[in-house]
Protein backbone atom coordinates (compact mmCIF):
# COMPACT_ATOMS: atom_id res chain seq x y z
CA UNK A 1 0.00 0.00 0.00
CA UNK A 2 1.76 3.30 -1.26
CA UNK A 3 1.20 6.30 1.11
CA UNK A 4 0.16 9.03 -1.57
CA UNK A 5 -0.36 12.31 0.73
CA UNK A 6 0.41 12.76 3.76
CA UNK A 7 -1.46 16.53 5.44
CA UNK A 8 -1.29 18.39 8.43
CA UNK A 9 -3.99 20.47 10.09
CA UNK A 10 -2.64 22.89 12.65
CA UNK A 11 -5.69 23.56 14.92
CA UNK A 12 -6.41 25.51 17.80
CA UNK A 13 -10.00 24.78 19.62
CA UNK A 14 -11.72 26.48 22.43
CA UNK A 15 -12.43 24.28 25.69
CA UNK A 16 -15.78 24.38 27.14
CA UNK A 17 -14.09 24.70 30.38
CA UNK A 18 -10.55 26.30 30.93
CA UNK A 19 -7.83 23.71 32.46
CA UNK A 20 -5.32 25.00 35.17
CA UNK A 21 -2.76 23.15 36.16
CA UNK A 22 0.54 23.28 38.34
CA UNK A 23 2.19 24.38 35.21
CA UNK A 24 -0.03 26.82 33.69
CA UNK A 25 -3.69 27.24 32.81
CA UNK A 26 -4.95 26.36 29.34
CA UNK A 27 -8.41 28.24 27.57
CA UNK A 28 -7.73 26.59 24.01
CA UNK A 29 -6.03 23.33 23.18
CA UNK A 30 -3.80 23.12 19.94
CA UNK A 31 -3.05 19.96 18.20
CA UNK A 32 -1.73 18.48 14.74
CA UNK A 33 -4.07 16.48 13.34
CA UNK A 34 -2.31 13.94 10.67
CA UNK A 35 -4.12 12.58 7.68
CA UNK A 36 -1.96 9.83 5.31
CA UNK A 37 -4.11 9.00 2.10
CA UNK A 38 -3.37 5.95 0.40
CA UNK A 39 -5.32 4.09 -2.40
CA UNK A 40 -8.39 5.61 -1.60
CA UNK A 41 -8.21 5.00 2.24
CA UNK A 42 -7.44 7.88 4.96
CA UNK A 43 -6.29 7.43 8.28
CA UNK A 44 -5.88 9.81 10.76
CA UNK A 45 -4.29 10.78 13.92
CA UNK A 46 -2.89 13.19 16.27
CA UNK A 47 0.09 14.75 17.83
CA UNK A 48 -1.51 16.17 20.95
CA UNK A 49 0.85 19.14 21.66
CA UNK A 50 0.11 22.01 23.68
CA UNK A 51 0.80 25.80 23.09
CA UNK A 52 3.18 25.85 25.44
CA UNK A 53 6.51 23.43 26.29
CA UNK A 54 5.21 23.07 29.91
CA UNK A 55 4.57 19.62 30.40
CA UNK A 56 7.21 18.38 27.88
CA UNK A 57 9.50 20.06 25.83
CA UNK A 58 7.54 20.22 22.77
CA UNK A 59 4.84 22.46 21.89
CA UNK A 60 2.44 22.69 18.36
CA UNK A 61 5.66 24.74 16.55
CA UNK A 62 8.31 22.33 17.34
CA UNK A 63 5.96 19.32 16.36
CA UNK A 64 4.43 21.28 13.12
CA UNK A 65 8.69 21.58 12.09
CA UNK A 66 9.40 17.86 13.04
CA UNK A 67 6.67 16.30 11.48
CA UNK A 68 6.70 18.63 8.11
CA UNK A 69 11.01 18.46 7.80
CA UNK A 70 12.10 15.26 9.28
CA UNK A 71 8.89 12.59 9.67
CA UNK A 72 6.23 13.08 6.94
CA UNK A 73 9.15 13.27 4.16
CA UNK A 74 10.52 9.68 5.47
CA UNK A 75 7.15 8.29 4.54
CA UNK A 76 5.60 9.57 1.66
CA UNK A 77 5.65 7.72 -1.31
CA UNK A 78 6.88 5.00 0.27
CA UNK A 79 4.94 1.74 0.87
CA UNK A 80 3.15 1.59 4.23
CA UNK A 81 5.73 -0.09 6.64
CA UNK A 82 4.73 -2.63 9.56
CA UNK A 83 4.58 -1.05 13.21
CA UNK A 84 8.20 -2.25 14.15
CA UNK A 85 9.47 -0.44 10.70
CA UNK A 86 7.47 2.63 10.72
CA UNK A 87 8.90 3.48 14.93
CA UNK A 88 12.26 2.69 13.52
CA UNK A 89 12.42 5.06 10.95
CA UNK A 90 10.88 7.21 13.52
CA UNK A 91 13.81 6.65 15.88
CA UNK A 92 16.68 8.63 13.87
CA UNK A 93 14.75 11.58 15.30
CA UNK A 94 15.13 11.75 18.90
CA UNK A 95 12.44 12.45 21.64
CA UNK A 96 9.79 14.69 19.72
CA UNK A 97 6.91 11.89 21.17
CA UNK A 98 3.51 13.61 20.67
CA UNK A 99 4.99 14.29 16.99
CA UNK A 100 5.99 10.90 16.47
CA UNK A 101 2.72 9.43 17.25
CA UNK A 102 0.69 11.76 15.43
CA UNK A 103 1.80 10.47 12.22
CA UNK A 104 1.68 6.52 13.59
CA UNK A 105 -1.46 6.08 14.75
CA UNK A 106 -2.65 7.34 11.31
CA UNK A 107 -0.25 4.55 10.34
CA UNK A 108 -2.45 2.35 12.25
CA UNK A 109 -5.45 3.84 11.63
CA UNK A 110 -4.71 3.07 7.85
CA UNK A 111 -3.80 -0.13 8.96
CA UNK A 112 -6.67 -1.39 10.13
CA UNK A 113 -8.85 0.54 8.02
CA UNK A 114 -6.92 -1.64 4.80
CA UNK A 115 -8.06 -5.02 6.38
CA UNK A 116 -12.08 -3.60 7.46
CA UNK A 117 -11.29 -4.58 10.99
CA UNK A 118 -11.77 -2.14 14.32
CA UNK A 119 -8.22 -0.38 15.58
CA UNK A 120 -8.60 -2.19 18.75
CA UNK A 121 -8.54 -5.53 17.51
CA UNK A 122 -5.41 -5.11 15.26
CA UNK A 123 -3.98 -3.37 18.55
CA UNK A 124 -4.97 -6.97 20.51
CA UNK A 125 -7.91 -5.07 22.61
CA UNK A 126 -9.70 -7.30 24.54
CA UNK A 127 -12.98 -5.10 26.08
CA UNK A 128 -15.73 -3.18 24.19
CA UNK A 129 -16.03 -0.81 26.61
CA UNK A 130 -13.53 1.08 29.11
CA UNK A 131 -13.64 2.31 32.20
CA UNK A 132 -13.22 5.96 32.17
CA UNK A 133 -12.30 8.69 34.54
CA UNK A 134 -12.24 12.68 34.43
CA UNK A 135 -9.62 15.08 35.59
CA UNK A 136 -10.12 18.11 36.91
CA UNK A 137 -7.90 21.48 36.99
CA UNK A 138 -7.53 23.62 39.49
CA UNK A 139 -10.75 26.08 40.51
CA UNK A 140 -11.48 29.03 41.67
CA UNK A 141 -12.02 27.38 45.18
CA UNK A 142 -12.97 24.24 46.81
CA UNK A 143 -16.71 24.88 46.81
CA UNK A 144 -16.55 25.49 43.27
CA UNK A 145 -14.56 22.08 42.82
CA UNK A 146 -16.84 20.22 44.32
CA UNK A 147 -19.74 21.39 42.61
CA UNK A 148 -17.67 19.82 39.62
CA UNK A 149 -17.03 17.11 41.20
CA UNK A 150 -20.35 16.25 42.16
CA UNK A 151 -21.93 16.76 38.58
CA UNK A 152 -19.19 14.47 37.02
CA UNK A 153 -20.06 11.91 39.74
CA UNK A 154 -23.56 12.14 38.91
CA UNK A 155 -22.24 11.37 35.21
CA UNK A 156 -21.03 7.87 36.22
CA UNK A 157 -17.29 8.90 36.26
CA UNK A 158 -15.54 6.20 37.82
CA UNK A 159 -12.35 8.10 39.20
CA UNK A 160 -11.66 11.86 39.93
CA UNK A 161 -8.47 13.01 39.67
CA UNK A 162 -8.01 16.65 40.95
CA UNK A 163 -4.68 18.80 39.93
CA UNK A 164 -2.55 20.02 42.80
CA UNK A 165 -0.01 22.35 43.60
CA UNK A 166 1.86 23.36 46.51
CA UNK A 167 -1.11 25.32 48.45
CA UNK A 168 -3.76 24.16 46.68
CA UNK A 169 -3.53 20.41 47.87
CA UNK A 170 -3.66 18.89 51.24
CA UNK A 171 -6.70 21.01 52.66
CA UNK A 172 -8.12 20.73 49.34
CA UNK A 173 -8.30 17.12 49.00
CA UNK A 174 -9.52 16.40 52.73
CA UNK A 175 -12.45 18.92 51.66
CA UNK A 176 -13.22 16.24 48.71
CA UNK A 177 -12.85 13.70 51.33
CA UNK A 178 -15.14 14.94 53.83
CA UNK A 179 -17.79 15.40 51.17
CA UNK A 180 -17.17 12.08 49.31
CA UNK A 181 -15.91 9.64 51.42
CA UNK A 182 -15.44 6.72 49.51
CA UNK A 183 -14.79 8.25 46.35
CA UNK A 184 -12.09 6.42 44.16
CA UNK A 185 -9.89 10.23 44.13
CA UNK A 186 -6.42 10.75 43.26
CA UNK A 187 -4.12 14.14 42.68
CA UNK A 188 -1.70 15.17 39.75
CA UNK A 189 1.28 17.52 40.89
CA UNK A 190 2.67 17.76 37.27
CA UNK A 191 5.61 17.91 38.71
CA UNK A 192 5.90 21.00 41.65
CA UNK A 193 6.94 19.48 43.99
CA UNK A 194 10.68 18.91 45.97
CA UNK A 195 11.62 16.03 48.04
CA UNK A 196 12.13 18.09 50.69
CA UNK A 197 8.59 18.64 50.75
CA UNK A 198 8.06 15.25 51.51
CA UNK A 199 6.49 15.81 54.83
CA UNK A 200 3.65 17.87 53.44
CA UNK A 201 2.99 14.75 50.86
CA UNK A 202 2.78 12.70 53.62
CA UNK A 203 0.32 14.50 55.01
CA UNK A 204 -1.95 12.73 52.31
CA UNK A 205 -1.79 9.55 53.29
CA UNK A 206 -4.61 9.32 55.47
CA UNK A 207 -6.86 10.39 52.97
CA UNK A 208 -6.84 6.85 50.89
CA UNK A 209 -6.04 8.21 47.45
CA UNK A 210 -5.44 5.72 44.87
CA UNK A 211 -2.22 7.16 43.83
CA UNK A 212 -0.69 11.03 43.62
CA UNK A 213 0.80 11.29 40.12
CA UNK A 214 4.31 12.77 39.39
CA UNK A 215 4.98 14.86 42.65
CA UNK A 216 8.31 15.41 41.62
CA UNK A 217 10.68 16.57 38.98
CA UNK A 218 9.49 15.76 35.21
CA UNK A 219 12.70 13.96 34.39
CA UNK A 220 12.93 12.30 37.66
CA UNK A 221 12.95 8.76 38.74
CA UNK A 222 15.06 8.42 41.92
CA UNK A 223 13.84 11.38 43.67
CA UNK A 224 10.49 9.77 43.41
CA UNK A 225 11.90 6.07 44.54
CA UNK A 226 13.24 7.70 48.01
CA UNK A 227 9.64 9.83 48.30
CA UNK A 228 7.89 6.51 47.60
CA UNK A 229 9.85 4.76 50.53
CA UNK A 230 8.32 7.44 53.08
CA UNK A 231 4.84 7.01 51.49
CA UNK A 232 1.64 5.14 51.96
CA UNK A 233 0.00 6.51 48.63
CA UNK A 234 1.20 4.79 45.63
CA UNK A 235 3.09 7.15 43.53
CA UNK A 236 2.15 6.77 39.81
CA UNK A 237 4.78 8.30 37.08
CA UNK A 238 3.10 10.50 34.08
CA UNK A 239 6.08 12.58 32.94
CA UNK A 240 8.87 10.81 33.41
CA UNK A 241 8.24 7.74 31.41
CA UNK A 242 8.97 8.42 27.84
CA UNK A 243 9.98 4.66 26.67
CA UNK A 244 9.16 1.07 27.50
CA UNK A 245 12.54 0.92 29.23
CA UNK A 246 11.95 3.97 32.00
CA UNK A 247 8.43 2.12 32.64
CA UNK A 248 9.98 -1.22 33.85
CA UNK A 249 13.10 0.54 35.53
CA UNK A 250 10.73 2.45 37.38
CA UNK A 251 8.80 -0.42 38.53
CA UNK A 252 11.79 -2.20 39.14
CA UNK A 253 13.42 0.53 41.13
CA UNK A 254 10.01 1.41 43.06
CA UNK A 255 9.91 4.66 41.94
CA UNK A 256 6.22 4.11 41.46
CA UNK A 257 3.54 1.17 41.81
CA UNK A 258 1.45 2.61 38.86
CA UNK A 259 1.68 4.08 35.77
CA UNK A 260 -0.40 6.68 33.80
CA UNK A 261 0.64 5.19 29.90
CA UNK A 262 -0.23 8.41 27.68
CA UNK A 263 0.24 6.52 23.99
CA UNK A 264 1.45 10.41 23.27
CA UNK A 265 3.96 10.65 25.87
CA UNK A 266 5.84 7.44 24.70
CA UNK A 267 5.59 8.02 20.78
CA UNK A 268 2.66 5.99 19.62
CA UNK A 269 0.76 2.65 19.66
CA UNK A 270 3.71 0.43 18.84
CA UNK A 271 5.87 1.79 21.87
CA UNK A 272 2.17 1.51 24.05
CA UNK A 273 1.67 -1.77 23.67
CA UNK A 274 5.33 -2.53 24.88
CA UNK A 275 5.06 -0.84 27.39
CA UNK A 276 1.10 -2.44 28.39
CA UNK A 277 2.70 -5.76 28.08
CA UNK A 278 5.72 -5.05 30.54
CA UNK A 279 3.86 -3.54 32.93
CA UNK A 280 0.92 -6.76 32.74
CA UNK A 281 4.26 -8.92 32.93
CA UNK A 282 4.97 -7.56 36.20
CA UNK A 283 1.32 -7.14 37.33
CA UNK A 284 1.89 -3.24 37.93
CA UNK A 285 -1.58 -1.51 37.05
CA UNK A 286 -1.97 0.66 34.15
CA UNK A 287 -4.36 2.85 33.05
CA UNK A 288 -4.70 5.33 29.82
CA UNK A 289 -3.92 9.02 30.45
CA UNK A 290 -4.63 11.72 27.77
CA UNK A 291 -3.68 15.30 26.52
CA UNK A 292 -7.02 16.43 26.49
CA UNK A 293 -6.92 15.16 23.03
CA UNK A 294 -10.00 15.25 20.35
CA UNK A 295 -12.06 12.63 19.08
CA UNK A 296 -8.95 11.56 16.62
CA UNK A 297 -6.69 11.05 19.60
CA UNK A 298 -9.13 9.79 21.61
CA UNK A 299 -10.34 7.34 19.32
CA UNK A 300 -6.91 5.82 19.19
CA UNK A 301 -6.64 6.21 23.15
CA UNK A 302 -9.80 4.18 23.99
CA UNK A 303 -9.14 1.57 21.55
CA UNK A 304 -5.30 1.14 22.85
CA UNK A 305 -7.26 1.49 26.63
CA UNK A 306 -9.28 -1.59 25.50
CA UNK A 307 -6.08 -3.78 25.46
CA UNK A 308 -5.93 -6.56 29.21
CA UNK A 309 -3.22 -4.24 30.85
CA UNK A 310 -4.92 -1.45 31.57
CA UNK A 311 -6.58 -2.51 34.61
CA UNK A 312 -8.00 1.13 35.64
CA UNK A 313 -10.23 4.10 34.95
CA UNK A 314 -8.43 6.35 32.27
CA UNK A 315 -7.98 10.07 31.91
CA UNK A 316 -10.44 9.40 28.79
CA UNK A 317 -13.75 11.45 29.37
CA UNK A 318 -16.51 11.88 27.16
CA UNK A 319 -16.36 15.05 23.88
CA UNK A 320 -18.70 17.16 26.36
CA UNK A 321 -16.38 17.08 28.64
CA UNK A 322 -13.55 19.16 26.24
CA UNK A 323 -15.46 20.22 23.48
CA UNK A 324 -18.03 22.40 21.98
CA UNK A 325 -18.20 20.34 18.92
CA UNK A 326 -16.30 17.77 18.79
CA UNK A 327 -14.17 16.92 15.21
CA UNK A 328 -15.91 13.56 14.91
CA UNK A 329 -19.11 11.79 14.99
CA UNK A 330 -20.40 10.38 16.44
CA UNK A 331 -19.22 12.11 19.85
CA UNK A 332 -17.93 9.94 22.55
CA UNK A 333 -20.13 10.08 25.20
CA UNK A 334 -19.55 8.50 28.94
CA UNK A 335 -22.35 5.62 29.93
CA UNK A 336 -24.13 5.79 33.14
CA UNK A 337 -22.26 3.10 34.34
CA UNK A 338 -18.77 4.87 33.34
CA UNK A 339 -17.22 3.47 30.22
CA UNK A 340 -16.65 4.62 26.66
CA UNK A 341 -17.55 2.50 24.03
CA UNK A 342 -14.68 1.13 21.89
CA UNK A 343 -15.69 2.01 18.70
CA UNK A 344 -16.73 -1.16 16.36
CA UNK A 345 -16.42 0.03 12.47
CA UNK A 346 -13.10 -0.37 10.33
CA UNK A 347 -10.18 1.62 11.85
CA UNK A 348 -10.85 4.39 14.82
CA UNK A 349 -14.38 3.69 13.57
CA UNK A 350 -15.48 7.43 14.16
CA UNK A 351 -16.08 9.93 11.48
CA UNK A 352 -13.51 12.44 10.95
CA UNK A 353 -15.95 15.59 9.62
CA UNK A 354 -13.19 17.40 7.32
CA UNK A 355 -14.81 20.80 7.26
CA UNK A 356 -14.84 21.15 11.27
CA UNK A 357 -10.90 20.21 10.91
CA UNK A 358 -10.83 23.17 8.84
CA UNK A 359 -12.42 25.33 10.39
CA UNK A 360 -10.56 25.07 13.65
CA UNK A 361 -6.95 24.92 11.32
CA UNK A 362 -4.59 27.88 11.91
CA UNK A 363 -2.34 26.41 9.07
CA UNK A 364 -2.43 23.16 6.70
CA UNK A 365 0.34 22.07 4.61
CA UNK A 366 0.46 18.62 2.73
CA UNK A 367 3.37 16.63 0.98
CA UNK A 368 2.55 14.21 -2.23
CA UNK A 369 4.24 11.21 -3.55
CA UNK A 370 5.98 12.53 -7.07
O1 LIG B 1 -0.74 15.64 33.45
O2 LIG B 1 -2.19 14.21 32.88
C1 LIG B 1 -1.71 15.33 32.75
C2 LIG B 1 -3.76 17.34 30.23
C3 LIG B 1 -2.76 18.02 29.57
C4 LIG B 1 -1.46 17.86 29.97
C5 LIG B 1 -1.15 17.01 31.04
C6 LIG B 1 -2.15 16.30 31.69
C7 LIG B 1 -3.48 16.50 31.30
C8 LIG B 1 -4.61 15.88 31.96
C9 LIG B 1 -5.89 15.78 31.15
O3 LIG B 1 -4.62 15.55 33.13
C10 LIG B 1 -6.33 14.40 30.90
C11 LIG B 1 -7.42 14.37 29.84
O4 LIG B 1 -7.10 14.33 28.65
O5 LIG B 1 -8.59 14.38 30.21
MG1 LIG C 1 -0.33 13.93 34.62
Amino acid sequence: MRIERITLYRIRLPLVHPFETSFGRMTDKTAILVRVDAEGLTGWGEAAVNEHPYYNEEDVVTAWHILRDYLVPAFVGRNLPDPEEAWRWMARVRGHHLAKAGLEMALWDLRAKAQGIPLARILGGVRDQVPVGVSIGIQEDVEALLDRIEAFVAQGYRRVKVKIRPGWDVEVLEAIRARFPDLPLMADANAAYRLEEADRLRALDPLNLMMIEQPLAHDDLWEHRQLQARLKTPICLDESIRTPEQGRAALEMGACRIINLKPGRVGGAWETMRLERIAREMGAPLWCGGMLETGVGRAHNVALASLPGFTLPGDLSGSDRYWHEDLVEPPFTVSPEGTLAVPQGPGIGVEVVEARVRRAAEAVWSQEAP
